[in-house]
């Protein structure tokens, strides 16, 4: 367990050096991405507080990890895309079921994941059930985590239901970031979203029940903000339930002082057993979250890139090394070791200084073409901010939304890797071109003929051409490539496209 880890989630030396090295090699592991913000686009002393947290930060979750202990089962109320037989919904994928630890446990379980993985950053609670209800639990563990990691952010996610009543202890618990799910502000929407809560000793239900969970929600996110805690509020697109709603959902958030508002797709398979999977509920499609998030980005901070994790998720966004960490294979006991920790913070800075160069550099080629569509680009890339992955490697594609404007991170699209033990598997390609709706070019660092012939049917032109660049260079490359001729004159001019 003892041995670093680099920057991209592979096993490697410990030597800051060969932590850089590892940046630019293959292989297999989940990628990375990114969002709105960044230095500058806060206070410093905001910035501060998120700079390194993977889900709050635009570029953090390219360098940092994030890891789950599902610590908390019991739940006050029912969600109509959730199966209680599984984890909470609202912070993780449905159908994906946890290990539930006891609080020693699971502080024993941060120890050695802190010792093995140095990439991480912050503790998260988000479930099984709900952590503000479950609370002896959740505040028990993250009591134990603070003592013996006390640089780890302490980070929770909450139905808001129960959380008016624990504000001042999480305040006091010295935690920054709280998620609240937030699906509604007019308690009709709710009723088709909620059955029922459990609110005072007694089942509420209907219109009833969300008026109530809408105002405790409301009430603690305005608690949390008075006491400069760091809200950011979950929200799950339910076409035709609240889709449209999310708009109005939106500007709420913002008014009552959201740091951040992560709108996330409903996942629905009646194979999940939940009641929107039953009953032929659909989640919204790639393209329909892309216009909501356009819509609600203006005048507002937005995530883009959240993984709807599992509860007991350990790494890098969209990566996920919880099955390494089960609590057969821990150590009985093991102190903290901070050497790991504190050697890759100082591989990051460095790494940061060199993507910022790169956009800068990126910004100005983008800048020299007068006047061009804007393209959707996809991106294979295991980690580390560089297009490094194979394509039949890709569990997820990251989009970006290019133009002359610049690069702006648009979400990750899950898929089935395409290449399954050296042979590639038709049904995951067709997967991957529905995955990839909207999008006019794929960079990968590798792609074999059959998958690009394949690609290019369905309109999307597959390129190695900018293997293992920098994410943003290599996509303003791409652009600049596609959209204008050479300049002799230092002045661009429009292609055909
Ligand atoms: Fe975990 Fe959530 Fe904290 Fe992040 S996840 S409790 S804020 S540390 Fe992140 Fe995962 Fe999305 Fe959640 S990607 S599901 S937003
Ligand atoms: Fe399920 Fe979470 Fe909703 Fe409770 S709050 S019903 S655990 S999705």
């Amino acid at each position: 367990m003892a041995e670093l880890i680099s920057l991209d989630g592979l096993k490697g030396p410990s030597s800051s050096k060969a932590m850089r090295a590892e940046l630019g090699k293959d292989g297999c592991a989940a990628g990375a991405c990114g969002a709105p913000g960044g230095a500058g686009a806060m206070p410093a002393e905001i910035w501060e507080k998120v700079k390194d947290h993977p889900c709050y930060a635009e570029e953090a979750h390219r360098y940092f990890a994030r890891m789950h202990v599902a610590v908390a089962p019991a739940c006050n109320m029912q969600c109509h895309y959730c199966n209680r037989k599984f984890d909470c919904a609202n912070e993780s994928r449905p159908g994906v079921v946890s290990e539930r630890l006891r609080p020693e446990e699971a502080a024993r379980k941060v120890v050695a994941v802190a010792n093995a993985v140095p990439q991480l950053s912050v503790l998260g609670i988000a479930g099984p059930g709900d952590a503000c209800y479950d609370w002896a639990r959740t505040k028990a563990t993250f009591e134990a985590v603070r003592e013996a990691i006390p640089d780890l952010t302490l980070c929770l996610s909450t139905n808001g239901l129960a959380l008016p009543e624990r504000v001042e202890e999480i305040a006091a618990l010295g935690i920054d970031h709280v998620t609240i799910t937030i699906n509604m502000i007019e308690p009709e929407v709710g009723a088709r979203i909620y059955p029922w809560i459990f609110h005072q000793h007694r089942r509420w239900e209907g219109v009833e029940a969300s008026r109530i969970l809408h105002e405790r929600q409301m009430l603690g996110l305005r608690m949390l903000v008075e006491r400069s805690v760091l809200v950011k509020v979950n929200s799950v697109m339910i076409p035709g339930v609240n889709d449209a709603h999310l708009l109005e959902v939106g500007a709420a958030m913002k008014e009552a002082g959201a740091f951040l508002h992560n709108v996330m797709p409903l996942i629905s398979d009646p194979a999940h057993g939940t009641h929107f999977g039953l009953t032929g509920q659909r989640g919204p499609r790639p393209m329909e979250l892309k216009a909501l998030q356009d819509r609600l980005g203006e005048g507002a901070r937005l995530m883009r890139h959240c993984r709807q994790c599992r509860a007991d998720a350990v790494g890098i966004l969209g990566e996920d090394r919880g099955q390494e960490f089960t609590l057969g294979k821990l150590p009985d006991e093991a102190a903290y070791d901070p050497a790991g920790r504190a050697e890759y913070r100082e591989v990051v800075v460095r790494e940061r200084g060199e993507l910022a160069v790169s956009r800068r550099k990126a910004e100005a080629q983008l800048r020299r073409i007068e006047a061009a569509p804007s393209r959707l680009v996809a991106v294979a890339s295991r980690g580390g901010g560089r297009i490094n992955q194979h394509f039949g490697h890709a569990t997820e594609f990251l989009v970006f939304e290019v133009s002359a404007k610049g690069v702006g991170f648009v979400g990750a699209r899950r898929v089935e890797s395409y290449c399954k033990g050296g042979f590639g598997e038709a049904e995951a390609l067709e997967g991957a071109i529905a995955a990839l709706e909207g999008v006019a070019v794929v960079l990968v660092a590798k792609i074999g003929e059959a998958p690009k012939k394949k690609l290019a049917a369905a309109g999307i032109t597959a390129s190695e051409a900018h293997a293992y660049e920098w994410i943003e260079a290599g996509i303003a490359g791409w652009y600049a490539a596609a959209f204008t001729t050479t300049s002799e004159t230092g002045r661009s001019t429009l292609k055909a496209g």
